[in-house]
């Protein structure tokens, strides 16, 4: 079984609600869902004006390897009506990113694990350092706990 941390949620529609949802269709399509961090309100990041986001952080097992399973979390985006252009930033109903793959580092056009912008955001090293504190980053080679602690984002971020 495959180990995978994935940042999920949103900033339009109904974001708690989106949230469940992309969870239901993950156990939907075979993932264990092994630890879940709480629900946090996030502002946006990257761009301004834009609503707070909703964010959870999800540690699941699965038998697909790192391109199968971002095939898939592309799916549950597209049929949850998230629309993508060409901002990486804009606003959207549903993203689900995935941070760690095992321990593996991957680098295709599709996926790039570890998530190459995981340790500049608040919004998921605090949820991440909820349920994996002493996981290691295997290129930056800290744990999340130390990366919390240098990391420079001034941003809001609170646990609902
Ligand atoms: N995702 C982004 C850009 N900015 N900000 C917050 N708070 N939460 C996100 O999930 C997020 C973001 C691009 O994927
Ligand atoms: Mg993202
Ligand atoms: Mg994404």
């Amino acid at each position: 079984m495959n180990v995978a941390f994935l940042c999920v949620g949103g900033n339009m529609g109904d974001r708690l609600a989106n949230i469940l949802e992309a969870k239901r269709q993950l156990i939907g399509m075979g993932c264990k869902m092994e630890a879940e961090s709480g629900i946090y309100q996030t502002k946006a990041w990257g761009i301004e004006e834009a609503p707070d986001y909703y964010n959870q952080m999800l540690k699941i097992g699965t038998e697909k390897n790192g391109t199968e399973l971002m095939n898939d979390l592309l799916d549950i985006e597209k049929s949850m009506g998230r629309i993508r252009s060409d901002n990486r930033n804009a606003s959207r109903t549903m993203d689900m990113d995935i941070l760690f793959f095992n321990n593996e580092i991957i680098k295709s056009e599709l996926l790039e694990v570890p998530h190459p912008r995981l340790h500049l955001r608040r919004f998921v090293l605090e949820p991440l350092n909820e349920i994996a504190s002493e996981l290691v980053h295997p290129v930056l080679n800290k744990t999340i706990h130390e990366l919390l602690n240098q990391c420079t984002d001034t941003s809001d971020v609170k646990r609902l």
